[in-house]
């Protein structure tokens, strides 16, 4: 219904609802005092429902006509959703490093002897990047299997060579007193023999990209207990 259509509405309404409680009082039977002062309460009341009528009415054509020239005067803003989404990016941006460049960011990786098999690392795998600096720490903590663990992280394909130093440093006579951490120009970082309950950190950067093994150099651990940091 049109906004015009209802005023019509209302206004007839009321005015046809005016002239019958003139024409036809609501209690004819009544008598004739209490007739009369019905008549006007009714003429009363639809005096006050007519006003109500039309102000409402009023208030609903303005509020409509109203919000009309606010949108046609591009006075309402429309959400900005698509405008949102490339400042996030722009933001985004400028936190994170240029492609290219070295990344800042510390990378920090904490392995533990694994719960399930003590003899084995927790993280079989991590991922840095080239140059990236690495907090590496090793938390030699294991609730039921307390045994001393190293760390020893070296250059691609040394793994099974380096195994077989560690395995004879077991005979040495001094393998113990040297953590049994074999002697190699294979091996780049290295914590020393943790006994059980310590830790320690290793800092580092990280070498050129390739795939560098680590182990536990106990005679034996390293089987199982060894690991890949993958350098991106
Ligand atoms: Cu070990």
């Amino acid at each position: 219904m049109s906004l015009g259509a209802a005023l019509r509405v209302a206004f007839s309404h009321c005015c046809a609802w005016m002239r019958a409680s003139e024409t036809h009082p609501m209690s004819n039977h009544s008598p004739h005092s209490s007739e009369h002062s019905g008549s006007s309460i009714w003429s009363l009341l639809n005096v006050i429902i007519a006003v109500a009528i039309g102000g409402f009415t009023l208030i609903f054509a303005s509020t409509l006509f109203i919000g009309a020239f606010k949108q046609s005067a591009g006075l309402v803003k429309k959400p900005e959703a698509p405008a949102a989404a490339p400042a996030a990016t722009a933001a985004a941006a400028t936190t994170s490093p240029a492609a290219g460049a070295p990344s800042t960011a510390v990378a920090e990786i904490t392995i533990k002897p694994d719960l399930a098999n003590p003899l084995a690392y927790d993280t079989k795998e991590f991922k840095v990047k080239a140059g990236q600096k690495v907090k590496l720490t090793f938390n030699n903590t294991h609730p039921a299997v307390p045994q001393p663990h190293n760390i020893v992280i070296a250059n691609a394909g040394s793994k099974d060579k380096l195994l077989g130093l560690a395995m004879a440093m077991a005979a040495a006579p001094d393998g113990m007193a040297k953590g049994f951490i074999p002697e190699s120009p294979d091996i780049l970082f290295h914590t020393k023999l943790l006994q059980p309950n310590t830790t320690e950190t290793l800092e580092f950067t990280a070498p050129a990209a390739g795939d560098y093994p680590y182990l536990c150099t106990f005679p034996g651990h390293g089987i199982i207990m060894n690991g890949t940091m993958k350098v991106e």
